[in-house]
This record gives C-alpha cells, sequence and structure tokens, in this order.
C-alpha cells in the first residue's frame, strides 16, 4: 500500500526532492516462531485478535535507529483528532513513527510505553491503521517547507488561517448561463482579495461556524461582519414596513 501511495501526487514530490524521506517497516519481520506470529487472542476473552508486543516494539526500536529522535505516533479512532493545526505541528518533527494497527488494536503496554502520540483521523472504525497513516503522511509532507510550489501555497488551504478557503472558479466565464462573479474578472486585487476574504467567511459561518466562534477576527474581518449584520438589521426592518411577513414583537 505504502509503495503504491508513494509513487504518486505531493508525497512522491516530497521524496523526490528529498525533503522527505519514507520507509515501510513491516511489523511480521520482527515476529518470531515458524509463523512469524504478530497477533494472539485477548487476555480476558472475547472476540477479535490484538498485536502483540514483542513485535511492534523491536519494529519501533528499528525504525528509531533508521530515524532518530522521530516521534511515535499510534494511529487509532482513540487519539486526538487530526487537524491543520496539528499537521502542522508534526511537520516540525526531525521525523515521525506511525504505528498502524490491525485486529483489535496494540497491546497497551506498547502504549504506555512507546506511543509517544495517538491520532485519529475520524470518528469511524477501519481495519488498519494504514490509510490514517497516509492522510497524515500527506496533510503533514505538504506542509514542509518546499513541498508545494509556489503556486499551491499551503498558507491559503481551508483551515490553514481557521477559516475556509474561498469559492474557486477557472474558465469557461459563463458555463450553463451560470457567470463568474464580475469582481474576479476585474483585475482589482483589492477588491479580488475583500470578495475572497467575504467568501470564505460566509462558508465559515454557513458550514463551520464553530470555526468562527473560536476565531479572533481581524479588523478587515469585522468590518465584513459588522455590514452583514447592518445588511441583515435593513432587512428586518423593512419587513415591518412592508408588513410582508410582518415581525411580531417579540421576533
Ligand atoms: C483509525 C482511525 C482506525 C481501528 C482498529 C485500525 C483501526 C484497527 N486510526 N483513525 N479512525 N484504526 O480506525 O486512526 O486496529
Amino acid at each position: 500500500m505504502f509503495h503504491s501511495f508513494w509513487e504518486y501526487g505531493i508525497v512522491r514530490r516530497a521524496i523526490e526532492q528529498k525533503s522527505i524521506t519514507a520507509e515501510a517497516v513491516n511489523i511480521r519481520d520482527f515476529a518470531r516462531g515458524r509463523h512469524l506470529i504478530t497477533d494472539d487472542r485477548p487476555f480476558g476473552g472475547g472476540n477479535g485478535m490484538v498485536m502483540k508486543p514483542e513485535p511492534v516494539v523491536a519494529a519501533i526500536r528499528h525504525a528509531g535507529d533508521v530515524a532518530p529522535g522521530a516521534r511515535t505516533v499510534y494511529l487509532s479512532p482513540q487519539g486526538r483528532r487530526l487537524n491543520q493545526t496539528i499537521a502542522a505541528e508534526l511537520s516540525t518533527l526531525p521525523g515521525l513513527i506511525l504505528i498502524c494497527g490491525r485486529y483489535e488494536g496494540i497491546d497497551e503496554r506498547i502504549c504506555q510505553d512507546y506511543v509517544e502520540d495517538e491520532i485519529s483521523i475520524g470518528d469511524y472504525v477501519l481495519t488498519g491503521g494504514e490509510l490514517p497513516a497516509m492522510v497524515l503522511m500527506e496533510s503533514v509532507a505538504r506542509l514542509i517547507p518546499g513541498v508545494l510550489g509556489g503556486e499551491e501555497s499551503a498558507q491559503k488551504d481551508s483551515f490553514a488561517n481557521n477559516l475556509l478557503e474561498h469559492a474557486h472558479y477557472t474558465r469557461p466565464a459563463v458555463f450553463e448561463q451560470e457567470a463568474v462573479p464580475d469582481v474576479l474578472l476585474s483585475g482589482h486585487h483589492a477588491a479580488i482579495e475583500k470578495w475572497r476574504l467575504e467568501s470564505s467567511l460566509i462558508r465559515t459561518a454557513l458550514k463551520r461556524k464553530d470555526l468562527l466562534l473560536q476565531r479572533r477576527f481581524t479588523p478587515d474581518e469585522i468590518k465584513i461582519l459588522q455590514q452583514w449584520r447592518l445588511d441583515i438589521e435593513h432587512i428586518l426592518q423593512s419587513q415591518s414596513v412592508c408588513g410582508a411577513g410582518a415581525l411580531s414583537g417579540d421576533q
């Protein structure tokens, strides 16, 4: 899985330009016995299997030799939820050892003594930690300086400044009678930036109000929000004047 993932996209570019190195370590290579056992039945009974501590710890130690100073991260639904802030934090580290669990998970003694961070990509259960590891790798790699070309600055991504990204348009200027907003064709950069900020704010207000509630607004953003408030108050006042859907006193 990982080798295919590393042949495409931004992670391939990061590897090719030596911004990162990546290696898959197979836990089964550190298992003992004829059948190279990596999992066993849970103590206390119950369904499913648990990954044995010895092979996983031996693999972590090997990875630590290859990536000195790397942070050992266990991908699990119980971890802190991966977001852009955490990806940015991880992108500043010297390296990451990403433990991909299978079955019911890994023996708790691994978590207690070897895992330094536990990260979830979402509240759902997958079969293995490999896909979460790839999601984490991609979100981190693109934040490493030099990995994205100038055109694709990560700074303007959604969540980069805790706002959703503005709407995007490209040619044709009219598609099925739908025209691109005139301001985007105007070449007036200040107006375009204002339109884009307003687009980000309105989308975040409609789709992710929680992000706005935890945000310290810039003066420009405050101006936009205050204009919205005036516009909405004007609309509400016009209701009482024209009588249509007249507002009762307590609305
Ligand atoms: C998961 C997640 C996840 C749970 C059992 C692997 C699986 C199996 N990892 N975010 N959601 N992991 O579902 O990170 O061990």
